[in-house]
């Protein structure tokens, strides 16, 4: 496989500073020496730069830094779109915000390749929230709406040209959902796994059936991976702490499964504060998550082949 890293040190989506050393501090964790060593063929492609800035009304007052994540959109849409053509790209984030560009871009890719694209979604939040619904007006907060075509980002966000069907979603590890999201995902037919239902049944039946829908019509994959989907004891480099989030186990299993699943065309890694951090521990469990996903194995086990 060609892995394809793209950094986008976006800060200005989240409430606090810092996740722009985000993808400095994954270089620096081993990401392109983790996947190297798998055998796979690695190229840092830099950093997006952001399209200018001009100024933006909207009727919603919370809203923060909007030109800036409508410049940063318009940016990573073109660079994920490019960067899409083959291989598999994996976004350093930079906050949840760059998703609004990353899954926008492959999606636009996906269309033109016919395969219908499906997106995992493993985070603390749904980050199903319209530029009308936020209350904080912190814009990592919106993406997952965007990328699937909710209403009211038109005449803000860039026009999508291929929204992700709202069916072909699943999001995994919710517990922080806010009113009108939880309306909004029901409302659109999002499949939501919860951290109860992953208490209640375990991780492993719920990604299972998800994968084997996308198996089931050919599709594409995008993981997009907040940090805050994992428990803070084990990555504290977390704006957005969340108690109760996957354990270590939980979330190399997932990454296991998608690897043996042979589906993902392409990944965000996101919302890593390494201001944050603890002496590189978040950063480094995300380089060998990605290296799970990418196929590092405790032990050798047959590898369905699609
Ligand atoms: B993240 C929140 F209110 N929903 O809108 C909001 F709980 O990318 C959190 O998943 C958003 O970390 C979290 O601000 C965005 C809040
Ligand atoms: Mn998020
Ligand atoms: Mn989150
Ligand atoms: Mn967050």
């Amino acid at each position: 496989m060609h892995c394809k890293i793209l950094g986008a040190p976006v800060q200005d989506g989240a409430g606090r500073m810092g996740c722009e050393m985000g993808p400095s501090a994954l270089r620096t964790a081993g990401l392109a020496a983790a996947l190297g060593d798998l055998g796979h063929r690695v190229s840092d492609l830099g950093t997006v730069v952001p399209a200018s800035a001009g100024p933006i009304v909207h009727g919603n007052t919370a809203l923060k830094a909007l030109p800036e994540i409508v410049a940063w959109t318009a940016a990573i849409a073109e660079a994920a779109y490019a960067a899409s053509a083959d291989g598999m790209p994996i976004f350093l984030g930079g906050d949840h915000s760059i998703s609004a560009g990353t899954v926008s871009g492959v999606a636009r890719r996906a269309a033109e390749t016919g395969r219908p694209l499906f997106v995992l979604w493993l985070d603390a939040h749904p980050d199903f929230h319209t530029l009308d619904t936020t209350q904080s007006g912190n814009l990592h907060g919106v993406p997952l709406a965007y990328a699937s075509g909710q209403a009211g980002f038109s005449g803000y966000f860039p026009a999508l040209q291929a929204p992700v069907a709202p069916e072909r979603i699943c999001t995994l590890g919710l517990r922080s959902v806010d009113p009108a999201e939880r309306a909004a995902l029901q409302a659109a037919g999002v499949t939501v796994h919860d951290m109860r239902a992953v208490d209640e049944h375990g991780l492993a039946p719920l990604l299972r059936a998800f994968l084997e829908r996308v198996t089931a019509q050919n599709g594409l994959l995008h993981v997009s991976l907040d940090v805050d989907f994992l428990d803070p004891s084990i990555a504290p480099a977390v704006g957005t702490t969340v108690p109760g989030g996957a354990t270590f186990r939980e979330a190399h299993l997932a990454m296991e499964m998608l690897h043996d699943s042979g589906l993902v065309s392409s990944l965000d890694l996101v919302e890593l504060n390494p201001f944050l951090d603890e002496r590189g521990r978040t950063a480094t469990l995300l380089v060998d998550l990605t290296a799970s996903l990418m196929g590092r194995r405790i032990m050798d086990r047959p590898t369905r082949s699609h």
